[in-house]
């Protein structure tokens, strides 16, 4: 909840614990700045602050979020060593589409499409994690081929198509 300034130890009583993680070699380390999405309400105020991933107009993947955090009308992507699920999804031309993706394994995953259109859609995911990006999809109907971008994942079997109609 709140945290004490950094840079200022004061207490001889209290003793860091959280000195040593499970697993080393963990990757990121450091915290995500969480947006306090509590608080008091602004009754009237303009409450939905927009982030950069959920911005269609520039594709960005977001940093990796909380269940509780992907919009309900995401289309939802589990990335195994077995495959995309589900494999294919179908939208309308144009859409504005929420993707999460989501590593099912313990391993990294990354979401791309062929498509030089959609080039910057592309999210990589570290082991368990789930982040979501926003798009348009294209105007062109037809099968948008997608696959993982990890060396060797594609042959496995990593890849899927988005249909647009
Ligand atoms: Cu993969």
């Amino acid at each position: 909840m709140f945290s004490p300034e950094k840079g200022e130890i004061s207490g001889p009583g209290e003793k860091p614990e959280e000195a040593e993680e499970a697993m080393p070699g963990e990757g990121p380390g450091e915290p995500e700045e969480v947006p306090a999405g509590e608080g008091e309400a602004t009754p009237g105020g303009p409450e939905a602050i927009v982030e950069d991933w959920q911005k269609p107009e520039e594709p960005m993947e977001s940093a990796p979020l909380e269940e509780t955090e992907i919009p309900k009308e995401a289309i939802k992507i589990v990335i195994t060593a077995e495959g995309f699920n589900p494999s294919t999804f179908e939208v309308k031309r144009n859409e504005k589409i929420i993707l999460s993706v989501t590593s099912g394994d313990e391993w990294t995953h990354v979401f791309k499409f062929e498509a030089e259109q959609l080039s910057d859609v592309a999210v990589g995911v570290g082991p368990g994690e789930t982040r979501a990006i926003t798009f348009y999809a294209p105007a062109e109907p037809g099968e948008y081929p997608f696959f993982c971008d990890v060396p060797g994942h594609r042959g496995r079997g990593e890849e899927g198509k988005m249909i647009v109609k």
